[in-house]
């Protein structure tokens, strides 16, 4: 079958937590392959280029802040439709009203900060994904 990439990120929030393990149990047990995987904390430099769509919009500095603030695991996932079937795994952005059932709508909460702490990231598009791993799998 035609493979498809994406970028999942376990955020500093879900690494602090110790979640790594229950996100990418989930990714696995939903079938999809881990290619790549490391951890490392992300740097600003090239969070700015990974973040580049929401510069300007109130959360972006808190949101560099925040993704700058500790180790992170980043693994590249294949599959055919991964892109869209990992973000149905994450659930919506809002982890308060993301559904019971996902990664945020089961393990993440509103802890009121300016930013949204959501555990994982995963790209949303084709051309997102292959931009986000030349970014942090250079
Ligand atoms: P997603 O991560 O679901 O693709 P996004 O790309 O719109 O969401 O936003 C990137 C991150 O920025 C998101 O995971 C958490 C934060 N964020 C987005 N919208 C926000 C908001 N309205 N208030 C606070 N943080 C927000
Ligand atoms: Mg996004």
């Amino acid at each position: 079958a035609q493979s498809e990439r994406t970028l999942v990120i376990v955020k500093p929030d879900g690494y602090r937590r110790g979640l790594t393990g229950e996100v990418l149990r989930r990714i696995e047990a939903k079938g999809y392959v881990l290619a790549e995987l490391k951890v490392a904390t992300p740097d600003r430099e090239r969070l700015a280029k990974h973040y580049a769509e929401h510069e300007g919009k109130p959360f972006y500095q808190p949101l560099l802040e925040f993704m700058s603030s500790g180790p992170a695991t980043f693994a590249v996932v294949e599959g055919h439709r991964c892109i869209e079937g990992f973000r149905a795994l994450a659930g919506a952005t809002d982890p308060t009203a993301a559904l019971p059932g996902t990664i945020r709508g089961d393990l993440g909460r509103d802890w009121g900060e300016k930013v949204q702490a959501n555990i994982v990231h995963g790209s949303d598009s084709p051309e997102s994904a292959e931009r986000e791993i030349g970014i942090w799998f250079a």
